[in-house]
């Protein structure tokens, strides 16, 4: 059956894959990203299956006038997919700037929690709807300078469970997707401000998952059985593992 699926983060990365993807197996996508000029060529690549909306998820009052500024014939949203999100720095909790963990946090929760807020409200009236947010393991294994973000994602990891148990009598799924080592989006160009080179050897000599993988993810997740909800998915790279415990040895 074809879903109406709501994309934050839709100009590139998982969140263009998704869009891709949805649109490809005959959902109808709303894309949403701040940049407007990313949309227009997603738009012109996916054609009429894609409603593309300019917003900045850390704009409140944005998000809050989101359900009514949409066409009318795109309102009733199924699917809501909390992608927008990032990892910024990777330099030790006492040399990290506080600016990049302010700037964390506004869109990886708080950013999440107001989309998720202006949206669940309809999904509930209608008693249809899916929640899929996008966790990750640093929510779940610590590494170093991992800090806010690792944070961020466990805060999203929990909220997807306890909104969980808010939707329990109605038909509303939740489902916290939760990626280690994917390559192929700007994530790592972002975290290191721009240096490709360092964000290439983030992934140097590896086969990461892809976006095209996370989409695959969620494809799945959505189109599964109404009675189905799967509450958390941890997705890594066959050449990646959760790493051993830290121990600093004398001498
Ligand atoms: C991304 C996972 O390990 O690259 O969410 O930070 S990691």
């Amino acid at each position: 059956m074809s879903k109406t699926i709501f994309v934050s983060g839709a100009s590139a990365g998982f969140g263009a894959a998704m869009a891709r993807r949805f649109a490809a197996d005959g959902h109808r996508v709303i894309a949403a990203a701040r940049r407007a000029d990313r949309l227009a060529a997603l738009a012109a690549e996916i054609g009429p299956a894609l409603l593309p909306v300019t917003l900045d998820v850390t704009d409140a009052a944005a998000v809050a006038a989101l359900p009514d500024s949409l066409p009318a014939a795109w309102r009733e949203v199924d699917v809501l997919v909390n992608n927008a999100g990032m990892a910024l720095g990777l330099d030790p909790a006492f040399k990290a700037k506080l600016s990049d963990w302010d700037a964390m946090l506004a869109t990886n929760v708080t950013g999440l929690m107001h989309l998720t807020r202006a949206l669940l409200p309809g999904m509930v009236a209608r008693d249809r709807g899916h929640i899929i947010n996008l966790g990750s393991t640093a929510g779940v294994y610590p590494y170093p300078g991992g800090h806010v973000y690792g944070a961020s994602k466990a805060f999203v990891a929990q909220f997807t469970l306890n909104l969980k148990a808010d939707l329990v009598g109605t038909a509303v799924r939740v489902t916290c997707l939760e990626p280690g080592l994917v390559g192929g989006s700007e994530f790592s160009a972002v975290r290191f401000g721009g240096d490709q080179a360092r964000a290439d050897a983030v992934y140097a000599g590896t086969v990461p998952l892809s976006p095209e993988d996370i989409a695959e993810a969620a494809a799945w997740v959505i189109g599964l059985p109404a009675h189905m909800n799967v509450n958390r998915m941890e997705l890594m790279p066959t050449c990646q593992a959760p790493g051993p415990l830290a121990i600093k040895r004398q001498g």
